[in-house]
């Protein structure tokens, strides 16, 4: 039983985190940067260190400044939350060599997940269908050319450090492979520190289906079903729902066995999401993420259940208390995520909160840390507040998302409030017919023409 958890993370996670530990009875430490002193979570925590100026790469990025914070307090374990140090598997090793407990998945995994070849091959052996490719890295543009030959045009080039977007490119023919490898390979190698790069088909227009696990130290995994994640702007999601409008019962099922069989033999712990693109009924695994995610409350919502408080437990060595046969999916969920960002330009707009009223009401929960008189700071990602919002079926809850939309209240800052506001009115959105590039192609056709 864990007494005491330190939360290595900021803003609307590190509140999550705090809530699930008080409930719990544990006692949640707050580490923060000069820039947070006046956050939510470090009032309501019951302790707090400052661990550095507000650059991240000198405070939440910072390992030792968080071990030492942690040796100080007496902790029993580290939260990492997501982003920050959540999928870095040298820190993920520090901390249990320290004698921490981390509440995630063991260095190893973190590190396999992280190599995304080594990742898919991983997955692939276990049961999980992959998008067709090349057989691991491409030695050299010739390589390449055959792979691409093979594989059959469109194809994509992507880093092996990769994941999140960063560095692919497109191939649409024979004569662009050169060109399209030699810039894939000098962009993983600026981004990445790392230039090996693996090829793929290159699927045109898939939804971005994400599949949620659970497991504990002794073997026993479930899966919390699927969210859709299809509607992104520049690798940023904008808005996630559960379950997905593109599944059926039957593709449900047959994803979510396949995805516990395969987590059960690599031996996986703690939550983690398999990553999917699904195009014309077939399900191809992308990435892993072996962290909690920023969409995870649809999942709590159509589920019943904490995906912290069930982190915690499983990282205290219980076993889950619940089997498959268990979990039922209530109703459907959707998240908004608000940013302080000008809702057609996207340009950040940090400052000082005036009036806010977050919406309520049934069905309604919001994730954040603001307040009137917080001022966002500068420093870090612009996501503010999540609004999530459950109804008995997707119109419900469309319907009460619009409800709580036009209560919200924040002024001082710009957000991204509008464009959720828009969205809601799109016959596209409305049917659930939408694609991972649905999105960009709406926000470029609703920009005022110069
Ligand atoms: C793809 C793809 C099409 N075909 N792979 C982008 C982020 C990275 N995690 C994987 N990504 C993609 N991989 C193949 N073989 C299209 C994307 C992609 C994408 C994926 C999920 C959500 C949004 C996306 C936006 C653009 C491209």
């Amino acid at each position: 039983m864990f007494d005491k958890v330190l939360i290595a993370n900021r803003g609307e996670i590190a509140l999550r985190i705090l809530r699930a530990c008080r409930e719990m009875g544990i006692k949640a430490v707050a580490v923060h940067s000069t820039a947070d002193n006046d956050a939510m979570h470090v009032r309501l925590a019951d302790e707090t260190i400052c661990i550095g100026p507000p650059a991240a790469k000198d405070s939440y990025l910072n390992p030792s400044a968080i071990l030492t914070a942690a040796a100080i307090a007496h902790v029993d374990a580290i939260h990492p939350g997501y982003g920050f140090l959540s999928e870095n598997a040298d820190f993920a090793a520090m901390v249990e060599e320290h004698g921490f407990s981390f509440i995630g998945p063991s260095a190893d995994h973190i590190r396999l997940m992280g190599d995304k070849i080594a990742a898919k091959q991983a997955v692939k052996e276990a049961g999980i269908p992959v998008v067709p490719g090349s057989d691991g890295a491409l030695a050299d543009a010739e390589d390449a050319r055959a792979a691409a030959d093979a594989i059959g045009y469109p194809v994509l080039i992507k880093a092996t450090a990769g994941g999140g977007g960063r560095g692919m490119q497109v191939v649409r023919d024979a004569d662009g492979v050169k060109e399209a490898y030699d810039l894939a390979r000098a962009e993983a190698k600026a981004a990445f520190s790392s230039d090996e790069v693996y090829m793929e088909k290159y699927l045109e227009k898939p939804r971005h289906i994400e599949v949620q696990v659970l497991a504990d130290l002794h073997g026993n995994v479930v899966h919390l079903g699927e969210r859709d994640c299809s509607l992104q702007r520049r690798h940023q999601k904008l808005l996630e729902e559960a379950p997905s409008p593109a599944l059926n019962e039957a593709q449900r099922q047959s994803i979510g066995d396949k995805v516990v069989n395969a987590i059960k033999k690599l031996g996986y712990r703690s939550a983690g999401t398999v990553e999917f693109l699904f195009e014309d009924g077939e399900f191809y695994f992308i990435e892993m993420n072996t962290r909690l995610q920023v969409e995870h409350p649809v999942t709590e919502m159509i589920c019943g259940l904490d995906l912290v408080r069930e982190m915690i437990r499983v990282a205290e060595g219980k076993p889950l208390n619940f089997k498959q046969s268990d979990v039922t999916f209530t109703g459907h969920s959707i998240e908004c995520r608000i940013n302080a960002e000008n809702s057609e330009t996207f340009q950040p707009s940090p400052g000082t909160v005036g009036v806010y009223h977050a919406p309520g009401g049934l069905g309604v929960r919001v994730d954040s840390g603001l307040y009137s008189g917080y001022s966002v700071p500068p420093h870090y990602d612009s996501m503010i507040a999540k609004l999530i919002v459950h109804g008995a079926n997707r119109n419900e809850c469309l319907m009460r998302l619009r409800r709580a939309l036009s209560e919200y209240v924040i002024d001082g800052l710009d957000t991204t409030i509008p464009l959720h506001q828009s969205l809601m009115n799109e016959a596209d959105f409305v049917n659930g017919e939408y694609d991972i590039h649905w999105l960009q192609k709406y926000v470029d056709g609703t920009k005022p023409k110069t």
